[in-house]
C-alpha cells in the first residue's frame, strides 16, 4: 500500500530524487494517479504552506518544493486525463496580475486539456489588458483566472471589468479559482463559475465551453 505520508515528508524535506522515486513506486503498485496527486503531492504542499506561514520554511525552500512537485506532476500528467475525444471550447487561463503562483493554475490547465478543451496557458502576473488581448487573439469562449493571494483577488474583478469594457463579455464565460477564492466572491465580482479544485474546474469548463 502506498505510504502517502512518505511522499508528503519527502516533498517537505526537499528530496526531489526520492520524491520522484516514490511517485514512480506508487504508480508501479497500481495507486491511482489522482490519489498520488491529492493525498501525496498536494497534501505535502499544504504542509509546506503551513511551514512557510510559521517561518519554518523560507521562499527559496518553498520554490524548491514547488519545483519538485512540478516534476512529480509531470510524471502523473499522462495518467490524470479524462476522455479527450472531442474539442469542447477554447480557453485562456492565467494567474492575475501581481500573483506568481502557478502550480494550481497549471494543474487546472492540464485537466482542462485532457478533458478536450483547447487551452492557452498565458502564464502568471497577467494584466487585465493582456487577458483581453489573448481572448481576442485566440477567439476564446472561456476565460479562467487564478489567484492565490488575498491581495490579488481584487485583480480578478478588474480583469472582468476590462473584459466588459472591451465588449467581449458576451463572447466569454469566466471561471475563477485559487485557494482564497470562494463561490460568494465569484458571485460578487460577476464571474460565471467558481471551482475549488482542478478536477471540478475541468468539469465546469467543459460545461461552460461547449
Ligand atoms: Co506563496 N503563498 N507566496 N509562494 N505559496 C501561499 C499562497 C500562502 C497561503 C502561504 C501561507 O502563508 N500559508 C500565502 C498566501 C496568504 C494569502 O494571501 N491568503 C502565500 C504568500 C504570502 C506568498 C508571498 C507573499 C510570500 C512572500 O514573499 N512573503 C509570495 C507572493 C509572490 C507573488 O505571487 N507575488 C509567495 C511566493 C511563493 C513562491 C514563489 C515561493 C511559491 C510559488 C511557486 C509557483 O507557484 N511556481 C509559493 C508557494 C508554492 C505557496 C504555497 C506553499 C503552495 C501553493 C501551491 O502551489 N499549492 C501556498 C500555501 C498553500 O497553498 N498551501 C502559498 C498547490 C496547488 C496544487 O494548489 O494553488 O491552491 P492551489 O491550486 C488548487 C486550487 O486552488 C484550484 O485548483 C488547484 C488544484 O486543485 N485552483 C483553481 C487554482 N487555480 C484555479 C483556477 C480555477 C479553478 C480552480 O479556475 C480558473
Amino acid at each position: 500500500m502506498t505510504d502517502f505520508n512518505a511522499i508528503q515528508e519527502t516533498l517537505v524535506n526537499l528530496d526531489e530524487a526520492r520524491l520522484l522515486q516514490l511517485v514512480n513506486d506508487a504508480l508501479d503498485q497500481g495507486t491511482p494517479a489522482g490519489d498520488i496527486l491529492n493525498k501525496g503531492l498536494i497534501a505535502g504542499m499544504d504542509i509546506v504552506g503551513e511551514k512557510m506561514e510559521n517561518e519554518d520554511m523560507f521562499i527559496p525552500e518553498v520554490l524548491m518544493a514547488a519545483q519538485a512537485m512540478g516534476k512529480g506532476v509531470e510524471i502523473l500528467k499522462p495518467l490524470l486525463g479524462e476522455d479527450a475525444t472531442s474539442a469542447r471550447g477554447c480557453a485562456v487561463i492565467g494567474t492575475v496580475k501581481g500573483d506568481l503562483h502557478d502550480i494550481g493554475k497549471n494543474l487546472v490547465a492540464m485537466m482542462m486539456e485532457s478533458a478536450g478543451l483547447t487551452v492557452h496557458n498565458v502564464g502568471v502576473d497577467i494584466a487585465p489588458e493582456e487577458f483581453v488581448k489573448q481572448i481576442k487573439e485566440n477567439n476564446a469562449n472561456l476565460l479562467c483566472l487564478s489567484a492565490l493571494l488575498t491581495t490579488t483577488m481584487p485583480m480578478m474583478k478588474q480583469t472582468i471589468d476590462a473584459v466588459v469594457e472591451s465588449g467581449l463579455r458576451d463572447q466569454v464565460k469566466i471561471m475563477v479559482g485559487g485557494a482564497p477564492v470562494t463561490q460568494a466572491f465569484a458571485d460578487d465580482i460577476g464571474a460565471d463559475a467558481f471551482a475549488p479544485d482542478a478536477g471540478s474546474a475541468a468539469k465546469k469548463a467543459k460545461a461552460l465551453g461547449s
